[in-house]
């Protein structure tokens, strides 16, 4: 039996060298240390040996048994090892490498730009008032005295809308009605933001969609000087202390009396290019007092009260900061141009 013993530690040992993989190596485990082993078998048969043989054959039957374990566990360690090295060389990780960038959302600049404006007049103590981008007739021309067939309503011609006497805004003047006839008669601080359309030449000051931003204060005592002290400090808060700004007399059917006033062109220093038209100025907006009609449209008793209006193109500030010489580039979805911002 003894002889038997070390044949079998020969043969499981031979065998042990040539298991490559874990899975060889599991079936020598059962094929030698397994319940039908030939060394479990033999252990099963030690109580049929004589007396005086067996504690030599039990001794040296553990001893196959612990030294097979103890081959068994060095092989499955370094058969790991090395599969790890393996894998370390081939999968190497280069923690020095630099990352893949995440490709972040941003702001479009005329979103920045409309923030921008808002904040400014926020601050002034001015709210957001929303209005809607499709105005019936009478909103965007009749109640700011502009009856059907009035010249005026040349200057803001349209977009139509497949609805009757339904019309895309032209400007954010309609909007002044909505307020006025919310709150009447309590004092207004209002500003109204969004996207007006035109049916405009395109040019590089012009789109046929751009965004304006409506200012009205409304309650008593209000006067030209209030107008101009707001649109001034509203210009020196947006672009420093040192813009310099001009109103021109000009004419709206729904302010009385009426300006126009311009920013100077910050991307000629004055001097004059293509953008301010080689005026050295760029028009942001109109404005004037609001016309007595209006304030009666709007609920507002024109004896009594008196307020002014402005409305300004938000992209022209975005225009103005970043020397911007094109306003197309606004919505020409080119990412070369809205990246900068
Ligand atoms: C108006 O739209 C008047 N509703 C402004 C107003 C409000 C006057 C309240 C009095 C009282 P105007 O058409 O000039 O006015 O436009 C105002 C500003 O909007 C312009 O100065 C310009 O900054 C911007 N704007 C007008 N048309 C365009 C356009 N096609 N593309 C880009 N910006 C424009």
């Amino acid at each position: 039996m003894l002889s038997e013993l070390d044949q079998i530690l020969q043969k499981a040992l031979q065998e042990l060298e040539t298991a490559k993989d874990e899975s060889s190596l599991e079936s020598w485990r059962i094929a030698h240390l397994g319940r039908s082993a030939s060394l479990m078998l033999l252990f099963d048969q030690l109580g049929k040996i004589n007396k005086e043989e067996r504690p030599v054959v039990g001794r040296r039957a553990n001893e196959v048994k612990q030294t097979l374990e103890a081959a068994f566990t060095k092989r499955i360690e370094s058969l790991r090892q090395s599969t790890l090295q393996r894998s370390l060389q081939t999968e190497r990780l280069d923690v020095t490498l630099p990352g893949r960038s995440l490709p972040l959302g941003r702001l479009h600049p005329a979103t920045i730009s409309m923030r921008a404006v808002i904040r400014a007049f926020g601050d002034m103590g001015f709210q957001v008032y929303r209005s809607p981008e499709a105005e019936t007739d009478d909103y965007n021309f009749g109640l700011l005295n502009m009856p059907p067939h009035h010249p005026a309503r040349d200057m803001w011609d349209t977009f139509y809308t497949s609805m009757p006497n339904v019309s895309l805004r032209p400007h954010t003047s309609p909007g002044q009605i909505h307020v006025m006839r919310q709150y009447a008669t309590e004092p207004i601080r209002a500003i109204l933001p969004g996207v007006c359309y035109r049916y405009e030449q395109i040019s590089t000051r012009k789109e046929t969609q751009f965004n304006q931003l409506e200012v009205l204060a409304v309650g008593k005592n209000i006067t030209l000087a209030d107008l101009k002290g707001t649109v001034s400090d509203f210009a020196r808060r947006l672009l420093g202390q040192n813009i310099r700004t001009r109103f021109r007399a000009s004419h709206f059917p729904f302010t009385e009396p009426s300006a126009e006033y311009d920013f100077e062109c910050l991307l000629c220093q004055g001097k004059g290019c293509s953008v301010c038209a080689y005026t050295g100025w760029l028009e942001i907006g109109g404005c004037g007092m609001v016309h007595p009609i209006v304030l009666q449209n709007g609920g507002y008793d024109p004896g009594k009260f008196s307020g002014f209006a402005a409305g300004l193109g938000t992209e022209r500030i975005m225009m103005l900061k970043h020397r911007i010489e094109d306003i197309r580039n606004f919505w020409a979805n080119d990412m070369r141009f809205l990246e900068q911002f």
